[in-house]
């Protein structure tokens, strides 16, 4: 079989030529796709949620809590629905106004600056599209981002669809002797760090509390970070969805409240992670007008506008947490108290079954250390990949419980040196965590 295709070149030539259907099909397919996403193709949570969902199992895999938000929020999406034709409309497509201007007064009161709500805050539909927003607006054809690792896996893929280039800089245990029990033992190396910026650097992207290790980063690391972006006069862009959820006394630093980094940092907050209720896709990138500028651009190019109803009941929540803020009463007091001692639960029942935990500082998540287990893995269907995605797969499958292989979180150059961990998502129901320790006994016992 042959196709005459017809061909306009850039130079100004048209013809057309005559090719085999092989030639054709091999033309056609490399013509249909924007080169863009070459390579981009793969996705984490699509693979391992539709395998999670195609076998019977205890979740401990995505990130989301299996319980509702807290009675205050629920009311107030209720109320929003019921409360006029308005809530079901359009509203201001850079944020719905009553959001803007309490998340405005929340922020400014912790980064002890006033923030203008009109120029210097992004509603997006959760942290993912304001991270979207943020690399599409900011990063450049052969710009180098650096990306600390282990990083939220999206991070990589949006630079590269922005046309950038990541570098990476790993999180390192510092013992080098025995394995890492807590993640404030990972750490950066000041010099690795400092030699990863040059005139190509745009920005630095930072995720604390860290998914999936649970690292919280301290002030001194972070006034080391802002150090080189200042020197370097590089952004730096921040990813604080968990930013409630520190334990044992750790206390959540915004980088952006450090001198000279208000006008170089986009942090970015998820109400879906602040209350509970991930479904409802809100969130948002806050920073200095001249920059937050560039993501609106993006953003009305794009999504434009995120569901009135959501941001408004968002609002109401917000409005509460600044009355009680500081108080037992309010809901980003007693999260971290919840998750403080789910964590606890299931770090011990993994230690009950002989694992090390790496205890998370903060966070949905705790990862460990597989390796100890030595499951003989044989389906053939995954040999090529690493062990980590390999156990995960056989532990779904086999045993009935779902979690996210770590190598995930790593660049292709570092990702063989931690193919032997797994992560847990802890914010889940006890009765959820206890059937996942009896899953883990019951495997142990039969060993
Ligand atoms: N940034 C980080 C660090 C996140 O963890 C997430 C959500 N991750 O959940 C998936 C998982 O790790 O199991 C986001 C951004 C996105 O947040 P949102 O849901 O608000 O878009």
């Amino acid at each position: 079989m042959f196709r005459r295709v017809l061909i306009n070149w850039s130079s100004g030539w048209k013809g057309s030529v005559i090719l085999t259907s092989f030639h054709y099909k091999k033309v056609m397919a490399r013509q249909l796709h924007a080169r863009r996403i070459e390579g981009v193709d793969k996705n984490l949570w699509v693979e391992f949620t539709q395998l999670a969902a195609e076998y019977k199992v205890v979740n401990l895999g995505q990130g989301f809590p299996d319980f509702g938000p807290p009675s205050f929020v629920q009311e107030a999406f209720c109320n929003a629905i019921s409360g006029g034709a308005s809530m079901h409309q359009y509203t201001r497509a850079f944020g719905h106004p009553r959001l803007v201007k309490i998340l405005a007064k929340f922020f400014g009161r912790i980064v002890g600056r006033e923030i203008d709500p009109m120029e210097e805050l992004l509603i997006t539909v959760g942290a993912y599209q304001a991270l979207f927003c943020t690399f599409q607006a900011l990063v450049d054809e052969g710009d180098e981002v650096i990306i600390v690792e282990p990083f939220f896996d999206c991070y990589q893929p949006m630079v590269m669809m922005a046309g950038g280039t990541p570098v990476y800089i790993p999180l390192k245990p510092k013992k080098v002797t025995g394995p890492a029990l807590s993640s404030a033992d990972w750490v950066l190396c000041p010099e690795e760090l400092a030699s990863k910026f040059n005139s190509r650097t745009k920005a630095i992207v930072i995720n604390t509390p860290n998914n999936p290790l649970g690292k919280v980063f301290q002030r001194k690391e972070l006034q080391m970070i802002a150090d080189l972006c200042i020197k370097h006069d590089v952004l730096c862009i921040s990813d604080e969805v968990y930013e409630w959820l520190t334990y044992d006394g750790e206390h959540h630093v915004k980088i952006a409240s450090l001198p000279g980094m208000w006008e170089r940092t986009v942090t970015i907050g998820s109400a879906g992670k602040s209350f509970s209720a991930t479904g409802w896709k809100v969130g948002w990138a806050m920073g200095a007008g001249h920059v937050l500028k560039h993501l609106r651009t993006v953003h009305q190019n794009s999504v434009y506008h995120c569901a009135t109803a959501a941001q408004e009941a968002v609002a109401a929540g917000f409005q509460r947490e600044y009355d009680v803020f500081g108080t037992e009463e309010s809901y980003f007091r007693q999260l971290p108290a919840l998750l403080h001692a789910k964590r606890l639960k299931l770090a011990k029942s993994l230690r009950s079954v002989g694992l090390q935990p790496v205890l998370p500082q903060g966070g949905y998540f705790m990862i460990t250390d597989i390796a100890s287990l030595r499951v003989d893995l044989n389906d053939p269907s995954t040999k090529d990949e690493p062990y980590d995605y390999r156990f995960v797969k056989w532990l779904i499958k086999e045993k009935g419980l779902a979690t996210i292989p770590v190598s995930a979180f790593y660049s292709p150059e570092h990702r063989e040196d931690f193919q032997n961990y797994v992560r847990f998502c802890f914010v889940k129901e006890d009765s959820t965590l206890e059937a996942a320790e009896d899953i883990l006994r019951q495997w142990s016992i039969k060993k």
